[in-house]
């Protein structure tokens, strides 16, 4: 088995598909993870430009951007919450018209750092946190009957504090999904929040054997793999012990603190390509060496 590798388009702001593909096959991907989007695709045309350029698409990743009343599955407010489940409902439907697997899923919205409310004592936090926790369950398990109808999966990604007070490690992650008990929810886990928050990023790994569905690479400093510290052959390492079979989606971004902030600024295009480009040289090279290692 080899792993498939990816790019998540949303870094890359409006850049349109059909440049983005041509890119990414030059590189030597095989396939690119489509921002959740439903609106803006037509899943003929994200079909027919991916196999012009003999590309799939590996994943979808829902956009959740803080402050939103549309896209948070965790709000008090039902309607809010509502709002949320249909949003990931059309993005499980865009998943089975494109055929990708899953859908990435952030409860609650990327850089909501306290719950609704900002309940200022211990005990006003406890509460708000279990009361979005429980909202967060019902919701996913909401989307789940969809998602299970549709043949596609739900991918739980936890992000690092400075994004979220939700769920911030795989462990939590995981007891996020046993409480919604769907067999359409799995773990999406990604290097740079890994890096922030676990102890043992490789371990990490192993803890959520059978329920990874897929991973976002980038490096310590959210640039190129090799251009910080994780150790990327050990994740590699682990990932195939416990015989992944999800992509490596990358998502390296500009240094700015609002990720979806940074895709406007076109200025740093290039440099997304230089880290495309360097990343899965450097990928690749461990793959092999991890391959020739196990003897496979
Ligand atoms: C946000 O920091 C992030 O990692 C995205 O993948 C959220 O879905
Ligand atoms: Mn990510």
């Amino acid at each position: 088995m080899r792993l498939k590798y990816s790019v998540s388009n949303w870094i890359y702001g409006e850049e349109g598909l059909e440049s983005l593909c041509a890119k990414l096959k030059r590189f030597g991907y095989d396939g690119i993870e489509l921002m959740g989007e439903p609106e803006r695709y037509s899943p003929k045309e994200v079909k027919r430009l991916c196999a012009d350029h003999g590309l799939e698409v590996l994943s979808i990743a829902g956009i959740y951007p803080w402050p939103t009343e549309e896209r948070d599955l965790s709000n008090p407010d039902p309607k809010v919450r509502q709002r949320a489940v249909d949003y990931l409902r059309r993005c499980c439907d865009l998943a089975a018209e494109v055929g990708a697997p899953l859908v990435i899923v952030v409860p609650s919205a990327v850089g909501k750092t306290v719950p609704v409310g900002n309940p200022r004592d211990e005990r006003g936090w406890e509460e708000a946190v279990q009361l979005e926790w429980g909202h967060a369950v019902e919701s996913l398990r909401a989307a789940a009957e969809h998602a299970e109808a549709t043949g596609v999966l739900l991918a739980v990604e936890p992000i690092n504090r400075y994004e979220t007070f939700l769920i911030n490690t795989a462990a939590q992650g995981l007891r996020f999904i046993s409480e919604v008990g769907s067999k359409a929810v799995k773990l999406h886990l990604d290097s740079f929040h890994m890096n922030i928050e676990e102890s043992d990023l490789a371990g990490a790994i192993r803890q959520a054997k059978g329920v990874l569905a897929n991973f976002h690479v980038a490096d310590s400093n959210r640039q190129a793999v090799g251009r910080g510290h994780i150790d990327f052959k050990g994740l590699i390492a682990a990932l195939y012990e416990i015989d992944y079979r999800g992509a490596l989606a990358l998502e390296p971004l500009p240094p700015v603190p609002d990720p979806y902030m940074a895709v406007r600024f076109s200025r740093y295009r290039d440099l997304l390509d230089i880290y495309l480009k360097e990343s899965i040289e450097r990928l690749k090279r461990y793959e092999a060496e991890v391959h020739e290692r196990r003897g496979q």
